[in-house]
C-alpha cells in the first residue's frame, strides 16, 4: 500500500486539483525546523523528564512548578521560533485547492503565524500553549507573556491555580475539536499525516477515518510510523523540503 518516494506520483498530484479538499494532520515534525523539540525525538527531553511524564494532570497535581517551568521554557522557545517552509508551503498550498484544513496535535500555534488564506481552518486538538485555564472554575485567558514563573504559580480571579490550556495524557479532547477534525478527515480528497509519529489517539487514528472515507493519504515523514502500513503513499524525508517540493511541482502542472 505504500513505497517510500522522493518523487511524486501522479495519482497524488491529480488528488490535489482546484476543486480538491484537503485535510493535513500535523504533529512536532513540522515546528521541528523551526527549532521546536520534538516529543520523542533525540532532543524531545528536558531536564531529566520525559514529555510523556510532565504532559499529565497527574504530574501537575504533584508538582505544579516544575510542569509551568517546563511550560515557560517551551513558551520561551516556541516564541523565538519562526514558521518554517513546511508551514508557508500549507499556506501556498491552500492556494491551489478549493479547501484546506490543518488538523495540529501542536499547541505552538506556527500554522496561525504562516500567512493562512483567511479560509483555511486550523484545528488545535491539543489546545494552545497561549492559553491559561482556571484548574476550579475553567475560565480561560490568552497569555503571552513571559509565563508564569515558579514560585509564582498564576491563580484565576477565583482564587485557584490556573494550568496551561492544553491536553494532557488521560485528558478527553476537546468535543468540538475532535468532532471538526472527524468531519474533514471523512470528507477529504486528500488527506496528508506530516511529522507525527502517530501513536498518540484519537489523532492518530483519523488518516484511517480518511482512509475508509476514501481519501488517498499520503504521509511526510523522516521513517516509517504505525501509519505508514495503511498510506497510500509515505514521501521519506525533512517536511520542510519535501512539502515545498510538493507545491512548486503543483505549480509546475498548474502553468
Ligand atoms: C484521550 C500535550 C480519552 C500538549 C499531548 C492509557 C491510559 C490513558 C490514556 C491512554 C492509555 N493508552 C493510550 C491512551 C490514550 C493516550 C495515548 O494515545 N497515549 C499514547 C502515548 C499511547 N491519549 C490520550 O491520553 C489522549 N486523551 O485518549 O482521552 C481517554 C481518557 C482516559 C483514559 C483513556 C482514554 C490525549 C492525548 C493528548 C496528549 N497531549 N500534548 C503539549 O504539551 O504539547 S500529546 C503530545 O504528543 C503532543 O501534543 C504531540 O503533538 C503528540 C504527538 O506527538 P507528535 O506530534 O507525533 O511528535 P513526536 O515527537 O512523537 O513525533 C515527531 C514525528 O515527526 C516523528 O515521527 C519524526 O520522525 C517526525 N519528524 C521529525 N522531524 C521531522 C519529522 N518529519 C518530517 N520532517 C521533519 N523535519
Ligand atoms: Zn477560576
Amino acid at each position: 500500500m505504500h513505497e517510500w518516494t522522493s518523487d511524486f506520483p501522479e495519482e497524488l498530484l491529480s488528488r490535489l486539483h482546484g476543486e480538491a479538499t484537503v485535510g493535513v494532520l500535523t504533529g512536532a515534525g513540522i515546528s521541528a525546523a523551526s527549532g521546536v523539540p520534538t516529543f520523542r525525538g533525540k532532543d524531545g527531553l528536558w531536564k531529566q523528564y520525559r514529555p510523556e511524564e510532565l504532559a499529565t494532570p497527574q504530574a501537575f497535581a504533584r508538582d505544579p512548578a516544575t510542569v509551568w517551568e517546563w511550560y515557560g521554557w517551551r513558551r520561551d522557545l516556541i516564541r523565538e521560533a519562526r514558521p518554517n517552509a513546511a508551514h508557508h508551503a500549507l499556506a501556498r498550498l491552500a492556494r491551489h485547492v478549493r479547501r484546506l484544513a490543518i488538523i495540529t496535535q501542536n499547541v505552538d500555534g506556527l500554522h496561525q503565524r504562516a500567512a493562512l488564506p483567511d479560509d483555511v481552518e486550523v484545528i488545535e486538538l491539543h489546545g494552545s500553549i497561549w492559553t491559561i485555564r482556571c484548574t476550579q472554575c475553567g475560565r480561560e485567558r490568552e497569555d503571552r507573556s513571559t509565563g508564569p514563573r515558579p514560585p509564582t504559580l498564576p491563580h484565576c480571579d477565583c482564587g485557584a491555580l490556573e494550568r496551561p490550556g492544553v491536553v494532557w495524557f488521560g485528558e478527553m479532547l476537546p468535543n468540538r475539536e475532535i468532532e471538526r477534525a472527524h468531519r474533514v478527515a471523512s470528507s477529504c480528497d486528500a488527506f496528508l499525516v506530516v511529522g507525527t509519529s502517530s501513536v498518540v489517539h484519537p489523532a492518530a487514528g483519523l488518516s484511517q477515518v480518511a482512509l475508509y472515507s476514501r481519501a488517498y493519504v499520503v504521509e511526510f515523514n523522516l521513517e516509517a510510523t504505525p501509519a505508514s502500513g495503511h498510506v497510500h503513499l509515505a514521501v521519506a524525508g525533512p517536511c520542510e523540503q519535501t512539502l515545498p517540493a510538493l507545491v512548486d511541482r503543483l505549480g509546475q502542472t498548474a502553468s
